[in-house]
């Protein structure tokens, strides 16, 4: 016979085995990172911003084959060869003692893209009393460029594929230097930027984002500067 509080307790113990086997929980579960709530939490109006004003023109949400809800981007090559389409994430509150994991699944007939986390830490001047919208943060550390190519941190552009494919990139990287580190610790929020750029005209789609944590930065994954 089980009383309330062994059933309690079994559910617990159940819960902590799910979440130990299916690893971090993702930090864009409950913040519309499959864009089932279309647009809801992503930023892609950019009202004051001379080359971007139009931005909101080239962004839908779309049914795409068995993909219920997928962010879209239609890029013209003059779109494409210079500002590009974007969508932020409102800022989404991060541990600096921890790395993080940024997972997209995408694909593109065209644009080649770049998708990256920014750290961010508050404007001086933002009412810190509420959830903070993208004007209440300023840039802290800029994210490596993820790549469905492989390229570990250097890539310029993501390089989506023509078919649907998941790929990752970790904020900060495995190695960085105490300068670059002094930078991320000041960081209390990520952004995910969806950017669609470079390559050629056309569609750039997004499926699903994941933001996951990677547990503690070690001491020995940063170098000494001179
Ligand atoms: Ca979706």
């Amino acid at each position: 016979m089980t009383t309330p509080w062994m059933r309690t307790a079994l559910l617990g113990a159940t819960l902590a085995l799910t979440l130990s086997a299916q690893g971090a929980e993702n930090l864009m579960r409950n913040r519309n990172g499959g864009f089932e709530h279309g647009l809801t939490n992503w930023l892609i109006h950019f009202p004051d911003h001379d080359f971007l004003k139009d931005n909101h023109q080239h962004v839908s949400i779309v049914q795409e084959g068995a993909r219920k809800h997928v962010l879209k981007f239609v890029l013209s090559r003059t779109v494409t060869d210079n500002w590009g389409v974007q969508a932020l994430s409102l800022p989404i509150p991060i541990d600096a003692r921890n790395r993080y994991k940024l997972t997209v699944t995408a694909r593109s007939t065209g644009p080649s893209g770049r998708l990256y986390a920014m750290g961010k830490q508050w404007h001086p001047k933002a009412d810190r009393s509420k959830p903070p919208t993208n004007a209440d943060v300023r840039d802290a550390f800029k994210g490596s460029i993820l790549s469905f190519a492989g390229e570990k941190g250097t890539a310029q552009f993501s390089g989506v594929k023509k078919t649907w494919a998941t790929a990752s990139v970790e904020i900060p990287p495995r190695q960085m230097t105490d300068l670059a580190y002094g930078f991320w610790q000041k960081c209390q929020f990520l952004e995910i930027h969806l950017v669609g750029i470079g390559g050629t005209a056309g569609e750039f789609l997004i499926d699903e984002v994941q933001l996951e944590s990677m547990g503690p930065i070690l001491p020995g994954q940063i170098k000494k500067t001179k």
